[in-house]
């Protein structure tokens, strides 16, 4: 009897604290979706090369091209992942994210990532935020999926509060 009580008052224990991992944890998520809309963000003024408001497939695929070449240390057309290693912070979230990103760009799976299956593979963000399809994120696009994004996050957040 004593024993269920106590087994169940570690449950309880237990239980409340995970929950409050997991409200901070989506707290955070919000921190780093807001973060994460920021840097995208930025990265589709920078990819508008045109400054129409919109970038296509052709500027995207550009500017992942000149970010392969910050990868490419040795200059021989390939990414391997000596020279992301040596780029990004082993374990980091950025290093997770970009050795995520050259393990799915790597067609062939041979290790290395050459400048075509690289700049061929748009991140996520560019298919998600195309709402119509037509190989080209506008800015209200943009902002349309930017927002969704917020509001999952807050969602997720008020969902882990009420619990
Ligand atoms: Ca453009
Ligand atoms: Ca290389
Ligand atoms: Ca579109």
């Amino acid at each position: 009897m004593l024993r269920t009580a106590a087994a169940s008052l570690v449950a309880i224990l237990l239980a409340s604290t995970a929950g409050a991992a997991l409200a901070q944890d989506n707290a955070s998520r919000k921190e780093r979706v807001m973060k994460m809309n920021e840097r995208i963000e930025k990265r589709f003024t920078a990819l508008d090369k045109n400054r129409d408001g919109a970038v296509d497939k052709v500027e995207a695929e550009a500017g992942f091209a000149k970010a392969f070449d910050r990868f490419d240390a040795n200059g021989d057309g390939t990414v391997d992942k000596a020279e992301i290693a040596a780029k990004v912070a082993k374990g980091g979230k950025r290093g997770e994210a970009v050795e995520r990103r050259m393990n799915k760009a790597d067609g062939d799976k041979n290790g290395s990532v050459t400048r075509d299956e690289f700049s061929k593979n748009l991140p996520r963000w560019f298919d998600r935020a195309d709402a119509d399809k037509d190989g080209k994120v506008t800015k209200a696009e943009l902002d349309r999926f930017l927002d969704r994004r917020e509001k999952r996050a807050e969602m997720k957040t008020d969902k882990a509060k009420a619990n």
